[in-house]
Parts: C-alpha cells; structure tokens; sequence
C-alpha cells in the first residue's frame, strides 16, 4: 500500500474524550471513529488489525477442531422467553420491535441461538460430540460504555458452543478451550493469565476468565506472582487427547490466580508474601461449563447409548476480538505511539522515501516494494511529499514493528536502514539484505 493512496486521518492532538493510552492511540492513528457511544467504524487501518485478529482467533479454534459457523445479529425474543432469559437479561439487552409487532433483540451471546439449531437436527450420542463457534458483533447496551473499543455497546466477539454427552467430554472441551485461547493470546504477543472467575448472566459453576495485565484494566484481580512465568510457546497438543489437555489446564490454573469476584483472602493469605499480587487486568476471554442449564430449558436431548434421552452438557466460550485490539496497545506502545507485535501488525514494513521525486531513491523504494512484496509480505510505503520528521512520526505513531528508511546519501553506499520500533536500532545494510531480513522474522513466525 502506497501511503499517498492510503485512507489514514491521523490526528496530531490528543483527542479530549479518550481517557487510556490505546482509546488514545487508536483515534490518532486513524484506526476508529465513533458513531456514537460505545460504537464504532473500523477505518482502513483499524479494519485491517481486526482482520489480523481474527484470523488468529479462526485458526486457533479450527485447530482445536472447532467449527466455523454464522449466525444472526437479530434475534426473535421467543427463545429467550423458552430459557427464562428474556426478562433475567436486563437493561443491558437492547429490544425492539418489527413491523408485525414481534419482540426482537440485538444478540448479546447466543446459548438460545445455538441451542435451538442443536436441537433441530442432532438426536443421537453418534453426532457427538460437537463444537461450533462463530465471530460476529454483539451488543449490550454497557450502562457506562468507555475507553473506546475496550467497553463498546457493539463489539465484535468469538462465541463457541459444545455439546457433549457427559460432563466428563464437557470438561474436556473447557480445557481443550482453555489450552487453545492461550495458544490464540500468545500468537498476538499477548501474556493472558486464566484466573477463577464468576459465571454471571451466562451460569454454571466452572468459569475462568482470561486477564491481560493492566494499568488501565476494568477488572480488579490477585494472584501468585509464580503465574506470570508461565508461557504455552510452540509445545506440541493433541486437541483429542483428554489427559494432555487436562494437564495444561491443571499446570495453568493451579497457582492462585482470580478476579475479586471470587477472591479469597484466606488462600491468597497462604501464598508466600513475597509472591502476592494485587493489580488490574483487561479480560479478553472467558470460558464457562453450565452443564445442561440450556439443554434442560430448550430440551435439547440426545438418544445415548442405552436408547435413554438424555440432555447434553454444554459450555461456551467468548473471545472479545474488538477488545484484544486495545488490550494490545495498552500492552505494547510508547510516548511515540503503537508497537505492533508482528503476529498481528497491519502492515509488515513501513518503507520511509527521505526524497520523494529522487529519481534513485523512489526507484530502491520501488524496488524494495516489489521485492517484499513478491514474498508475500504487506509493506506500507511512505512516498508522500513529506518532510522526513512527519514521515517518521506517522510510522511510530501507527507502529508497524520494522521501517526501512531510503535517502540518497545511504545509496551512494549501497545501503538502506533497517529499523526496529521497539527497539529503536537501526542498522545499515544493503536493500536486499534488508528485505532478508525483514521476511526471515515473519517466516519465523
Ligand atoms: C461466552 C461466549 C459470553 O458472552 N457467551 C458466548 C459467553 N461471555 S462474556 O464473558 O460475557 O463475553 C466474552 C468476551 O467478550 C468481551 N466483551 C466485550 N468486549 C467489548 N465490549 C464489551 N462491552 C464487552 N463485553 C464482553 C470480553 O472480552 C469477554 O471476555
């Protein structure tokens, strides 16, 4: 992408409304505007990191052996009416009406939805067991909706169902979910810390909440300091594998780790002294089992193996994908701007012209386009008549994680510099060794 073509309203104040660094950093850079409160439009560059996101959080879950699936934003309130829901649900459910006077909702998380599809067309044991997920915006009408995409009204969220014929497969799809979110937050550069949590208007017992670390985060939560050494990395899991699963959930949700909710001062008091921690956290995730809490109300049974009709057990779990996008920038900025991760980064390689109509520096910059380009890599290229100093504030501010700078004192040399924005280090060296070197980070990937 050529930046001269590009749609990216950068905005050189700071904007009075956003109270947190990423609500912040995310209006300067171009990436949302508000619609109105608590909603958003993705503009280009902000579309394009959703995207990012997504599609880690798609791969994961096939991965896992989940299923991809999409279903409605409308909802009819009658399901609702069937689970007890429609009038528990509260304020927070926005409800309207069609043109034949029906009772109809925005979907705020879809157990009913799902359940009712269930229900429709699985009637044995055989057909299981079975998870289906899909990503789609929600709404819920947040009495104080804030800090940008973190508390929107609508947002965009992964919702996973399963259903499993004893609780024992249940559990084991919690922990098959458990082990697949924590691979999903890493590949964003993202450290996010399972803790015991409370099930809310979902239900069930078995609940835990993913938490990134922050500053700025909503949740209040208290841990063993031991948990944050914990890292997933590049093991190898057999999603199918009861016992492999069962072991990561156990090794990632032994130490003390919850959300005030469910904080208990007496364990907490247990952990060494030293290893006590209390801090803020943005929840990124949960995952819940509630056993037949739906299939009982929505009469989702399934013939077992005795010929016996049985209810199913279920559980679901939520990634707030629009979330991740603020909760990486709290987790990942400085006072210049953003820091993208490369997992998610929208853009691998910012490309800075130091003179733009320079017949030689405009030829390496294409040349470099082309080159990286050719390798299957996005660079964004700066070829705007700009002075240098404008041209690198946008890239720190929009903080793709490498820049090759083009100017023709370097190219009398033969070389270009290549820069880190996380670390700031630059280096000289030639074009193609540049374009090396940038592909051989993402290949790692
Ligand atoms: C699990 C999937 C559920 O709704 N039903 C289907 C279950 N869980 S949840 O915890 O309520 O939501 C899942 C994740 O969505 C994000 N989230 C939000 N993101 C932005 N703005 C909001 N107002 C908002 N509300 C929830 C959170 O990341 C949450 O973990």
């Amino acid at each position: 992408m050529r930046l001269s073509r590009y749609f990216l309203p950068v905005l050189k104040e700071n904007p009075s409304e956003a109270q947190i660094v990423s609500h912040r950093l995310m209006l300067r850079a171009g990436m949302i505007k508000q619609s109105s409160a608590g909603i958003y439009s993705w503009l280009p560059l902000g579309f394009k990191v959703l995207r990012k996101v997504e599609n880690i959080v798609h791969e994961e879950q096939q991965r896992a052996g989940h299923m991809p699936m999409l279903m409605p934003t409308i909802q009819s309130a009658d399901l609702w009416r069937e689970s007890g829901r429609y009038d528990a649900y509260g304020a927070e459910m926005l409800r309207f009406k069609d043109r034949h006077d029906r009772d109809m909702l925005f979907t705020p998380t879809a157990e009913e939805l799902i359940t009712d599809i269930f229900r429709a067309h699985v009637g044995s044991y055989k057909d299981l067991p079975l998870t289906m997920y899909q990503i789609q915006w929600k709404f819920r009408d947040e009495i104080r909706p804030r800090f940008g995409v973190m508390r929107g009204r609508e947002f965009f969220m992964k919702d996973g169902y399963n259903f499993d014929l004893t609780k024992e497969d249940a559990l084991h799809a919690y922990n098959r979910h458990l082990v697949s979110y924590l691979r999903t937050y890493e590949r964003m550069g993202l450290q996010a810390i399972p803790m015991r949590a409370d099930s809310g208007p979902i239900g069930g017992d078995d609940t835990h909440e993913f938490l990134v670390l922050a500053e700025t985060g909503e949740s209040e939560v208290f841990y063993d300091s031991a948990v944050t050494d914990l890292t997933f990395g590049d093991r190898e899991i057999d999603y199918d594998d009861h016992a492999q699963c069962a072991g990561v959930m156990e090794e990632f949700t032994n130490l003390y780790a919850r959300t005030d909710e469910t904080h208990d001062e007496a364990l907490f008091n247990a952990i060494p002294e030293e290893r006590r921690r209390v801090a803020r956290g943005i929840e990124v995730g949960q995952i819940f089992y509630f056993g037949t809490k739906y299939s009982d109300a929505l009469n989702a049974v399934v013939q077992g193996p005795d010929g016996k009709q049985v209810p199913v057990h279920m559980g679901s779990h939520g990634i707030g994908v629009s979330r991740l996008l603020g909760a990486i920038i709290e987790a990942s900025h400085d006072d210049k701007g953003i820091i993208w991760p490369e997992g998610v980064t929208p853009y691998h390689c910012g490309i800075v012209n130091l003179k733009q109509g320079d017949a030689e520096a405009d030829g390496a910059c294409d040349a470099l386009y082309q080159s990286l380009t050719a390798l299957g890599l996005e660079p964004l290229y700066d070829d705007r008549n700009e002075r240098a100093g404008g041209k690198f504030a946008t890239m720190d501010l929009i903080g793709l994680p490498w820049r090759i700078t083009v100017g023709p004192r370097g190219l009398k040399n033969g070389v270009v510099e290549l820069t880190s924005r996380r670390t700031g280090q630059s280096e000289e060296l030639p074009p193609e060794e540049a374009v090396k070197r940038v592909a051989g980070i993402y290949a790692a990937l």
